[in-house]
C-alpha cells in the first residue's frame, strides 16, 4: 500500500495533470480565437494527454489500495497577449510540472518504494518530450519574429497532431 506521503503527493499531481488540461484547454480557445487552428487543434491534444496523465495516476493510487484525495482545480489564465506568450508559458509550466515530477520519484526513492519509483519514471521521461516539444515550437516562432506566411506554415504543421492516448484502456 501507498504510504500517506505518497498518496497526497500523487493526488496533488492528479490535481496538477488536471490543471495542466485545463490550461491547455484555455489556451486552445485563445489560440483558435486568433485565428491560427492548427496551434489551436495541438494544444487541444496536449489538454487531452493532460488528462490521461492525470487518470493514469489516479488508476495507479487504487491499484495501490490507497484512496486520492481531491482538491480544487486552480482557474487557468484565459487571456494571451499572442502566440509567442502561449508557447514561452507551455514551456515554463512544463519546467514546473517537471519539478514537481523529480521531487515526487524523490520521495518514492527516500521511502524504498521501488514500485512507485518505477511508475514514476514514465512521468520523467514524458517530460524530456513535454519540454522538448515545447522548446522546439518557441524556438521555431523566434525565427519566424513578425512573418505570417511562415506562422501560418508552423500553424499548418501544428494541425497535423494526432492525440494518441498514451494510457489506452486494455
Ligand atoms: Fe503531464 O505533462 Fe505536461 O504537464
Amino acid at each position: 500500500m501507498l504510504s500517506k506521503n505518497l498518496t497526497t503527493a500523487l493526488s496533488d499531481q492528479v490535481n496538477a495533470e488536471y490543471y495542466s488540461a485545463y490550461l491547455y484547454l484555455s489556451m486552445s480557445a485563445a489560440a483558435d480565437g486568433m485565428g491560427l487552428k492548427g496551434a489551436a487543434n495541438w494544444l487541444f491534444a496536449q489538454a487531452q494527454e493532460e488528462m490521461s496523465h492525470g487518470t493514469n495516476i489516479y488508476q495507479y493510487i487504487l491499484e495501490r489500495g490507497a484512496t486520492p484525495d481531491f482538491e480544487a482545480i486552480e482557474k487557468p489564465p484565459t487571456s494571451f497577449a499572442d502566440i509567442n506568450e502561449i508557447f514561452k508559458m507551455t514551456l515554463e509550466h512544463e519546467q514546473k510540472v517537471t519539478s514537481r515530477i523529480n521531487a515526487i520519484a524523490t520521495l518514492a526513492m527516500q521511502e524504498s518504494d521501488h514500485a512507485c519509483y518505477q511508475f514514476m519514471m514514465w512521468y520523467v521521461n514524458e517530460q524530456v518530450e513535454e519540454e522538448a516539444s515545447a522548446t522546439e515550437i518557441l524556438d521555431k516562432l523566434k525565427f519566424i519574429g513578425d512573418n505570417d506566411a511562415m506562422l501560418l506554415a508552423l500553424d499548418n504543421e501544428l494541425a497535423t497532431r494526432v492525440f494518441v492516448d498514451p494510457f489506452p484502456a486494455e
